[in-house]
């Protein structure tokens, strides 16, 4: 198939946001075999042409950070914050992630796999084909594999790619101690999910909060024997050093990190380690210290942008409004907030074959009603998709 009369953006080249005025992308068994200016289009049976009216195509979106699997709503915790209660004491007063667990545990995996849906189709809606989900409101065996499974149904339901990240160590369980709820409880949980096929990588919450480095130390050790891949939650509220561990680690990704310091930015960088930026999380706990995005640029560290997409501190399914943010909060360019949506978040999950519209490339394309990739960006509250071809399909 070839895609003809398309604005291209998201390829290698060094144009800014990757761009040709006048391109074409050709399909070969679900793969791009060629993308270019449509003067130097090769010759040959291109088989079916697609005009696509001048529109922008770029790479198909990547939400590479969500915990889109949980059961219930935090919307009485949004009213207490508002009225002056911290992230941190509503966590401490059984609130926060904690009553999370209450109410996804009170869940069937075919009633999380029900309340997931419509914030899937949400993602969709906006060109996503690819969605990372987090375990970590289950706390125990059975609801940490049953949120897994249910993050495995959703790729069955719907034309997505599900990438499944553990994260048994996200909060200490109420009337559990930290140590033995990661040797007693995670590390099990961990093992047994990884027997069932259901972890494509490792994550924790390494926070005052949550779990030390130590305590996230030792569930690294565990992925690193069942050769998974680690990515941590890291300087979201204090600086503990988890980004450092992390690249350590040889970690994909470092995610939130308002709090990162110039060490573990030259960890990261050392490591090839991800920064996934998270402004939807920022924007909701009004916080005020921004991540060292100057720092993170100055030395050569790939950004991402995510949704973050949880109940408590970032209840949002519009990855183009995190890009949106990412510029406004966090002075990203719209180039930088595009790339952080589709090549960055590829790599933030281990990904080769998708998030950039170049040859092997995986045909998971996005079709914008808009003449100029900034606009992905620049819109706040406005879904300009026209379509998604998934696999070279539209
Ligand atoms: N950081 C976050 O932003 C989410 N998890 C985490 O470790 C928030 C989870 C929640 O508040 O439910
Ligand atoms: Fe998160």
């Amino acid at each position: 198939m070839l895609l003809t009369n398309a604005r291209l953006c998201g390829l290698p080249n060094g144009a800014p946001h990757g761009g040709v005025e006048d391109g074409a992308i050709l399909i070969e068994d679900a793969r791009i075999a060629w993308a270019g200016g449509r003067e130097d289009l090769p010759d040959g049976d291109h088989g079916e042409v697609r005009d696509m009216g001048g529109r922008l195509v770029s790479p198909a979106l990547i939400d590479c950070h969500t915990h889109i699997v949980h059961g219930g709503d935090r919307a009485a915790e949004f009213e207490m914050r508002l009225q002056g209660a911290t992230y941190e004491e509503v966590a401490r007063a059984g609130g926060g992630i904690v009553s999370t667990v209450r109410a996804t545990r009170a869940m069937d995996e075919d009633a999380l796999v029900v309340a997931a849906l419509p914030r899937l189709d949400a993602l969709i809606a906006e060109g996503v084909a690819v969605v990372e989900v987090k375990s970590g409101y289950g706390l125990d065996t059975d609801t940490e594999l049953a949120m897994l499974r249910a993050a495995r149904r959703l790729g069955e339901l719907r034309e997505v790619r599900i990438v499944t990240s553990f994260l048994g160590a996200h909060a200490v369980p109420q009337g559990s101690e930290a140590d033995a709820y990661i040797d007693g409880v995670c590390i099990p949980a961990l093992r047994a999910a990884h027997a069932e096929g259901l972890v494509d990588a490792v994550d924790g919450f390494c926070e005052g909060i949550a779990f030390s480095p130590a305590q996230i130390a030792r569930v690294f050790d565990v992925a690193a024997e069942l050769g998974l891949p680690v990515k941590l939650h890291a300087e979201q509220l204090s600086d503990l050093g988890g980004a450092k561990l992390a690249a350590a680690r040889g970690a994909l990704s470092a995610d939130h990190l308002e709090y990162l310091g110039e060490d573990g930015v030259e960890a990261m960088a050392e490591a090839g380690t991800v920064a996934v930026i998270l402004p939807g999380a920022f924007y909701t706990l009004r916080e005020t210290r921004m991540p060292p995005v100057d720092l993170l640029c100055r030395h050569g560290v790939p950004m991402a942008v995510a949704t973050d997409c949880n109940p408590g501190s970032s209840p949002m399914t519009s990855l183009l409004l995190a890009m949106n943010m990412a510029c406004t909060l966090f002075r990203l360019t719209p180039e930088e907030a595009l790339f952080g949506a589709t090549r960055h978040a590829a790599r933030a999950l281990g990904l080769r074959d998708c998030g950039l519209i170049a040859p092997g490339m995986r045909a998971d394309l996005a079709v914008w009603n808009v003449a100029h990739p900034a606009e992905l960006a620049y819109r706040i509250g406005f879904n300009p998709l026209h379509a998604r071809i998934i696999g070279g399909r539209p």
